[in-house]
């Protein structure tokens, strides 16, 4: 019998949004919360010239020193987020008059343990996200919960230099454990690492390692990817002894890369790229390191400490789904330096078929498509997208409202793709919009690179009420989610 063909969206697909504790909670040094890497990240504006790909979500020893000991020279945007931490009961609310299932939001882990370190948890940390979780359930909301999104205590960066160390597998174990005892009647869906391939980009966002402090930054990435897998397997083994019906997840930043043309050395160059991408699902869900990487670690000289142990470990802990973030794709050519291409996620060739974002974000809903199927080809496992949407620059307009039809215009056409990939059969869980409430932007530290359903009034200084207020695009994926992704 042929398997009978979906038409759209499943019943019990999880709409929602997505945010991280870096970026919205704010009250950073409030209730015993300790330090994080995420709250050294100093506002430099890297847009406002040229070079709009230039990320600087990056700190390097100086820099941290420096920050350490003049806070006051500095903005640090992260430190104030959006309040959400005084501000949840309403930013809930908001979200549940949208209708959303599902909000995907991190825990910090320093609000949970301040430095790492201790024994005992900070119980103010954990009955914050208790108050959260509750207010969730109040209105049938589901949880999905990241428990490292970009953020870890800073102690551990100051003391181990992130997670190049070997010691901070058994340090997540138990902030996880902890995590999973204290949430087990509230969170069912929970996702490890955010986005893990990015430690290839900032090794410090990704893992609180300080580049200046290594001596082979590259192998540096393989191995803190290596503890982080250990651990995040750990995680995954805990929670489902913990929590038997929870749902644990990896996450990835999904790039779909095109080769520049029919060459075959170009078309074998976009295969690697693809590679280099999928190589962290490829080790989550099926428990093992990929052949494709030993020859790509022998042949570029990086030699990762591991265990013998660390194997099964990866075995026992494989994930029940793959959720990734998917904002564009690249463009890639076999050239000398391919290896850095192979290694990197940075794509210089403008692909001359799409249009930017702003932020010169090439918006590319057909190749969420295609990734959505080569994932689910390649896993056969549920795929979660828990991060898909546009920045933009937003203005409130002479009626005190926010018209963003060009937002409209973005979700509506990676909704439509996702439902042809479900035509295809791919089996996707849910679809959590980036930033659903405005947030501080990750990558720039900037409150100007908006996202959200709901406008929030405050300025890359940090000036403004805080007021909430719903754009045209909030009424609009009401619609959408009133009618299960029919009424686009
Ligand atoms: C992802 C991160 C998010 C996020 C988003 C948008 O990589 O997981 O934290 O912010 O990208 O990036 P940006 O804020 O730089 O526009």
């Amino acid at each position: 019998m042929m398997r009978e063909l979906k038409k759209g969206f499943p019943e019990d697909f999880l709409w929602g949004g997505a945010t991280a504790a870096n970026q919205i909670e704010g009250a950073f040094d409030e209730d015993g919360k300790g330090l994080s890497t995420s709250d050294m990240a100093a506002y430099k504006d890297p847009y406002a010239g040229e070079s709009v790909n230039n990320f600087t979500f990056n700190v390097n020893s100086i820099e941290l020193e420096e920050y350490l000991n003049n806070p006051d020279k500095y903005l640090f945007p992260k430190r104030w987020g959006i309040d959400f931490f005084h501000h949840y009961k309403e930013d809930i609310a908001l979200f549940a008059e949208m209708g959303f299932k599902t909000f995907r939001l991190s825990i910090s882990w320093p609000r949970i343990f301040p430095t790492g370190l201790e024994e005992e948890p900070n119980e103010a940390g954990l009955a914050f996200y208790d108050n959260v979780f509750d207010e969730c359930r109040k209105y049938g909301i589901e949880p999905l919960v990241t428990m490292s999104h970009y953020e870890m205590p800073i102690t551990l960066t100051q003391k181990y230099n992130g997670w190049v160390s070997r010691e901070l597998i058994s340090l997540f174990e138990k902030y996880a454990r902890t995590l999973f005892n204290r949430y087990k009647n509230k969170v069912k869906y929970w996702i490890t690492f955010n986005e893990m391939n990015m430690n290839l980009n900032s090794l410090y966002t990704g893992a609180g390692v300080l580049e200046d402090k290594v001596d082979n930054v590259e192998e540096a990435a393989y191995q803190a990817s290596h503890y982080q897998f250990i651990a995040s397997a750990l995680a995954v083994k805990a929670g489902h002894e913990i929590i038997p019906d929870a749902k644990i997840g990896c996450m990835i930043n999904r790039i779909e890369s095109y080769a520049k043309t029919c060459k075959p050395e170009d078309q074998l160059q976009a295969l690697k790229a693809d590679q280099i991408n999928t190589f962290y699902p490829d080790v989550q869900v099926r428990g093992e390191y990929p052949n494709y990487m030993k020859r790509f670690f022998a042949e570029n000289n990086i030699n990762i400490e591991v265990e013998e142990r660390d194997f099964e470990i990866l075995k026992e802990g494989t994930v029940d789904f793959v959720a990734f973030s998917y904002y564009m794709s690249h463009v890639t050519e076999d050239r000398p330096d391919a290896k850095e291409i192979a290694g990197k996620l940075d794509s210089p060739i403008k692909n001359p078929y799409l249009e930017l974002t702003q932020w010169d974000w090439p918006i590319d809903p057909i190749a969420l498509r295609i990734s959505l199927n080569k994932l689910y080809d390649r896993y056969n496992i549920p795929l979660f997208l828990v991060e898909n949407g546009l920045g933009a620059k937003d203005v409130v307009s002479e009626d005190g409202k926010i018209h963003d039809p060009y937002r409209i215009d973005y979700i509506k056409k990676h909704i439509i793709e996702m439902k042809e990939a479900i035509k295809d059969g791919v089996e996707l869980m849910g679809y959590t919009t980036w930033g659903c409430i405005d947030l501080i932007s990750c990558g720039t530290s900037q409150m100007s690179k908006r996202y959200g359903f709901i406008y929030v009034d405050q300025d890359d200084k940090g000036n403004g009420s805080l007021k909430r207020i719903p754009k045209d695009s909030f009424y609009w994926y009401k619609e959408v989610i009133a009618s299960n992704g029919e009424n686009l």
